[in-house]
């Protein structure tokens, strides 16, 4: 096992890391930029590198301080998080050849799915389920064009190095689809100096349900079922539930199959997860590789009691994978909570947190790294906490995260707590018929600002 783990990261997922690494009896390094100096990461590590300014490019991007400073503290492994540098294989490969661990995908597991295109050819020759489409890179607008006719409207063209929904466009009639593959062309050039695009049948207000999974060195993977990921903005998650309100045991299993034949078929280390459109007929089709810890992973610890961290770095430590998948035995939703004004158009609101009331009780658990004197630095993420709320049923689990957002009180800055109160009483929430569509026609309600008495 690891003597020492460097975190290469900031904010909530350091801390967790740092509290699983500590009940493990690892040692912990933190790293931070000047902006970070008063953040609790800091605080609760063993150790702490400053390793540059505040912009993440030049302190939480830069892999040589990062490297050095796991040089100079001795530390035999590190966890990047996510975000930064946690999908990044030049990061990766830097790590194994310094002969340091790093706590997440090698740097061919990242290659292989960070091209969409040809991470969707791998899956469909390892029989995962794909969107019918063009056969990789389309060659020009002429050939798509064909392939459009071929495939029959509505079609999506997305960026092969995209994700996020950059170089992404839906595409209706075939009059638009000049304009629509100009456009999309343009913007992934700009955005990732690779404007190479494939071709995909629309599929229709679709659920977005991933699949968490966890490979060994040696071959073999397990699924931790599902999460429910649908309720996002401009590809931003805002809440994520498992089980999913749309799933069953017939569909979970295959799903569940299917993402362990994806992770196996390219020898997958670590934690992964598997993200899967979902029509309305229960048809599933591969979208993406996540090859990182993600933001939404507590609520699956809380359905399976398991440490997803503590398995990440077991994983690493060449442990084998455990001999069965997991399913879910409870229910949990969480609300993602940012530093931002919901009622004007969601923009950031840094600054001075004056007053802190964090929720608890019974099935409730909160990962921050906020406290009352802390100010959120303007430079990073506006995500500063994640509210998570367990219990036997979805009804009560729902009951659990309104009086928990009810707790929940911030001072000095906007938050998105009162838009996840209105959240968790829309009916489109609480029935759980919702699909990737339901923000498009959510409507702020400022009555959700006032305090409760
Ligand atoms: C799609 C799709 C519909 N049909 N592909 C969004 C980001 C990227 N990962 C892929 N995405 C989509 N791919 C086909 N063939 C709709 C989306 C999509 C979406 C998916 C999940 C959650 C939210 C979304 C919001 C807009 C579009």
């Amino acid at each position: 096992m690891f003597k020492k783990i460097l975190i290469a990261n900031r904010g909530e997922i350091a801390l967790r890391v740092i509290r699983t690494a500590k009940e493990m009896g690892i040692s912990t390094v933190a790293v931070y930029s000047t902006a970070d100096a008063n953040s609790l990461h800091v605080r609760f590590a063993d150790e702490a590198v400053c390793i540059g300014p505040p912009a993440s490019k030049e302190s939480y991007l830069k892999q040589l301080s990062i490297l050095s400073a796991a040089e100079v503290t001795n530390a035999d492994a590190i966890h990047p998080g996510y975000g930064f540098l946690s999908e990044n294989a030049e990061f990766s490969d830097a790590c194994r050849k310094a002969g340091i661990k790093f706590i997440g995908a090698t740097a061919d597991n990242i290659n292989k799915m960070g091209d969409k295109a040809s991470a969707k050819a791998t899956m469909k020759t390892a029989g995962v389920p794909t969107v019918p489409g063009s056969d990789g890179l389309i060659p020009s607008y002429e050939a798509a064009v064909e392939i459009a006719e071929k495939i029959g409207y509505p079609v999506m063209i997305k960026a092969t190095a995209g994700g996020g929904g950059k170089g992404m466009r839906d595409i209706w009639k075939p009059e638009d689809l000049q304009k629509a593959w100009e456009s999309a062309v343009m913007e992934a050039e700009s955005a990732f100096g690779n404007g190479g695009m494939y071709m995909e049948k629309l599929i229709q207000e679709p659920r977005h349900i991933e699949i968490q999974i966890a490979g060994d060195q040696y071959g073999k993977a397990i699924h931790l079922s599902e999460r429910d990921c649908s309720v996002q903005r401009r590809h931003q998650k805002l809440t994520e539930e498992t089980p999913s309100p749309f799933m069953t045991d017939e569909l979970r299993e295959k799903m569940g199959q299917a993402a362990i034949k994806a992770a196996e078929a390219i020898g997958y280390e670590g934690l992964g997860t598997i993200e899967f459109l979902v029509d309305k007929n229960r048809n599933f089709y591969f979208m993406e590789m996540n090859t990182r810890v993600q933001v939404e992973h507590p609520i699956t610890e809380q359905v399976t009691m398991l440490d997803i961290v503590r398995l990440q770095i077991n994983l690493a430590a060449g442990s084998k994978a455990p001999d069965h998948s997991f399913y879910p035995q409870m229910h949990s939703i969480e609300c993602r909570i940012n530093a931002e004004d919901s009622y004007n158009g969601f923009r950031p609101s840094p600054g001075l947190i004056t007053e802190l009331n964090l929720p608890g009780g019974n099935g409730v658990r909160v990962d921050t790294h906020v406290y009352a004197g802390y100010k959120i630095p303007p430079y990073y993420d506006s995500m500063i906490a994640k509210l998570i709320a367990t219990a036997p049923t979805r009804e009560e689990a729902l009951a659990k995260i309104r009086r928990a957002l009810e707790e929940f009180h911030i001072g000095g800055i906007k938050t998105t707590i009162p838009f996840h109160r209105q959240l968790m009483d829309e009916p489109d929430f609480v029935s759980g018929n919702y699909t990737n569509e339901f923000m498009e026609s959510f409507v702020p309600n400022e009555d959700y600002q006032k305090l409760i008495p």
